[in-house]
C-alpha cells in the first residue's frame, strides 16, 4: 500500500440506490477526472452536471454530478474528486471498471481514505474512530456521542492534557539540561502542580463507569428475581415480542437470555435469569449463579418479585438491588392492595405483565436511569484510550514520587507519549519548540 497512490473506491453502500457516490483521491485524481468528462476541471467544490465517458471506447457511462475538492480543502487533504453517478449496479460496476483501467489509479483499501485524512492532519486518531462509531450508530444516543467525538471533543480534553504536560516536561528537561541558565526556582514546583492537576482530571474522566463505552457497547440491564415471579415475562414486555419461554414451573430459565434494545434512543442490553432460589441440580445451580453474577456486572438491576407471593423468598433479590436499581412488583392483577412507592430502602413500581399496568411508568423511569447513567459530555468510549490513560496515570503518580529531576522527566516523557498514543500524536519537536518559546536559550 503506497501512499502516494492515487485511489478510488465507491464511498455510498453498496446495491441499488438513487444516487451512489464514488470518491478518488490522490495526486492523479485530477487528471483521470478530466480523462472521464473529456473537458476541463469544473471550479473547486462547486456541483457540475457532466456526462462522464468510457476512455477506452468513447461511450458514455452515466449523466453525473461532479464535484471537484483540489487539496489539501478536501476530506484526505489531498486532491479529491466526487462522482455522483446514477445508483444501479451496472452503473457503478461501469465507472468503477473505468476507473480501474485509468493509469495510476488503484482501488482504495478499507479506511484508506481515512488514514489519508488522519496522516495529513485533517483529524486526529479519536475523530477517526468517532468517524467509525457514527458510521455504526444505531440510537440516537450513540449518533451524539460519535459526533461529539469526530467534532474533536475527546481529542480536545486529551491534546490539552498532553500539551500541559509537554510544558512541565519541558520545565523540569530545562532545569536540568541547562543547569547554568538563569531559571526561576518555582518552575519545578510549578511543573509539579499542573501535573497534579491534569492528574486529577485524568482520575475524574477514569471514573466514569465507563459510561462512554457503555453507550458504545449498550447499558446493561439486569433481571434478577425469585422463580416465578413473571422475570421472563417484563423481559418479553420490554422486547415486544417472545424472547424467553415463560411458564408457571418455577425454574423455567435457565441460562441468561439478552435482548440489545434500543430504549429512547439509548442502547441497552437487556439480560433475563434463572430464579433466584438454593438448588441442588447442577444445570439450574449453575443457572443461579450466572444471575447473581449479572447482577454484579449491572449497570441497572431491576428485581421482579410477585406482589403476591411470601414476601420471604424475595429476600435475595432484596440483598442484590443497590446502586442503581428498581424493586419491581409484579401481578398487580392479582393484588388487592396498592404497591408501596418504597421496600427496604428501595424505589418500588407496582406492574401487571399480564395487562400492562403501570408498564409505561416502569419504562420511563428505567430511560431516567440509564439516561443519568450515560450522562451528558464527553466521555471515554474506548477501551484503548483506558488502557492509555492508565499507563499515563500510573507514570504521572511515579513522577510525583520520584526526587531527581532527571528520573522525573523521564516518567512526564512516558506519560506524554501515552497520552499521544490515543489522538496519533507522538512527536517530540513540540518539546523542542517549548523549550525555546519559553527560555530563548543562547539568546
Ligand atoms: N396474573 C399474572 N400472571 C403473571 C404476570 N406476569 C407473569 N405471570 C405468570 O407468572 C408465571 C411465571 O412467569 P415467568 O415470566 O415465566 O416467570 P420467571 O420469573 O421468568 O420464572 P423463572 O424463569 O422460572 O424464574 C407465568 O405463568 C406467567 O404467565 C402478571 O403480571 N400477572
Ligand atoms: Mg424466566
Amino acid at each position: 500500500m503506497n501512499p502516494s497512490d492515487t485511489i478510488f473506491a465507491l464511498s455510498s453502500a453498496p446495491g441499488k440506490g438513487g444516487i451512489a457516490v464514488v470518491r478518488i483521491s490522490g495526486r492523479m485524481a485530477g487528471p483521470t477526472l478530466r480523462q472521464l468528462m473529456q473537458r476541463d476541471l469544473p471550479p473547486p467544490r462547486r456541483a457540475v452536471c457532466r456526462s462522464l465517458i468510457n476512455p477506452i471506447d468513447g461511450r458514455t457511462l452515466d449523466h453525473a454530478m461532479v464535484i471537484w475538492f483540489p487539496g489539501p480543502s478536501s476530506y484526505t487533504g489531498e486532491d479529491v474528486a466526487e462522482l455522483h453517478v446514477h445508483g444501479g449496479r451496472a452503473v457503478i460496476a461501469s465507472v468503477l471498471a473505468a476507473l480501474g483501467g485509468a493509469p495510476n489509479v488503484r482501488p482504495a483499501d478499507a479506511g484508506e481514505f481515512s488514514r489519508r485524512a488522519f496522516v495529513n492532519g485533517k483529524m486526529d486518531l479519536t475523530q477517526a474512530e468517532g468517524l467509525a462509531d457514527l458510521i455504526a450508530a444505531e440510537t440516537e444516543a450513540q449518533r451524539v456521542q460519535a459526533l461529539r467525538q469526530l467534532d474533536g471533543a475527546l481529542g480536545t480534553i486529551y491534546d490539552d492534557w498532553r500539551r500541559r504536560l509537554v510544558r512541565a516536561q519541558a520545565h523540569v528537561e530545562a532545569a536540568f539540561d541547562f543547569a547554568d541558565e538563569e531559571l526561576p526556582p518555582e518552575l519545578i514546583s510549578e511543573a509539579a502542580e499542573a501535573v497534579a492537576s491534569v492528574r486529577q482530571g485524568m482520575q475524574r474522566h477514569l471514573d466514569d463507569g465507563r459510561r462512554g463505552e457503555r453507550l458504545r457497547d449498550g447499558a446493561q440491564v439486569a433481571i434478577i428475581g425469585p422463580p416465578n415471579a413473571g422475570k421472563s415475562s417484563l423481559m418479553n414486555a420490554l422486547a415486544g415480542r417472545d424472547v424467553a419461554i415463560v411458564s408457571d414451573t418455577a425454574g423455567t430459565t435457565r441460562d441468561v437470555i439478552e435482548v440489545h434494545l434500543d430504549l429512547d434512543g439509548l442502547p441497552v442490553t437487556v439480560a433475563d435469569t434463572a430464579g433466584l432460589r438454593e438448588v441442588s441440580e447442577t444445570v439450574e445451580r449453575e443457572g443461579v449463579r450466572r444471575a447473581r453474577h449479572r447482577a454484579a456486572d449491572a449497570d441497572l438491576i431491576l428485581g421482579v418479585v410477585d406482589g403476591t407471593a411470601d414476601p420471604e423468598i424475595n429476600r435475595e433479590t432484596l440483598e442484590l438491588l443497590g446502586g442503581r436499581s428498581l424493586l419491581v412488583i409484579n401481578k398487580t392483577d392479582l393484588m388487592t392492595t396498592k404497591t408501596p412507592p418504597h421496600v427496604d430502602g428501595h424505589e418500588a413500581i407496582g406492574i401487571s405483565c399480564l395487562t400492562g399496568r403501570g408498564f409505561d411508568r416502569l419504562l420511563a423511569r428505567v430511560v431516567d436511569l440509564v439516561g443519568d447513567f450515560i450522562g451528558e459530555g464527553p466521555a471515554l468510549t474506548r477501551a484503548r484510550h483506558r488502557a492509555a490513560l492508565t499507563e499515563c496515570a500510573g507514570a504521572l503518580d511515579r513522577f510525583a514520587s520520584i526526587a531527581t529531576p532527571e528520573l522525573a522527566a523521564e516518567e512526564l516523557r512516558h506519560a506524554v507519549r501515552a497520552l499521544g498514543r490515543i489522538t496519533g500524536r507522538v512527536d517530540v519537536e513540540d518539546i523542542l519548540d517549548v523549550i525555546f518559546r519559553d527560555f530563548c536559550i543562547g539568546k
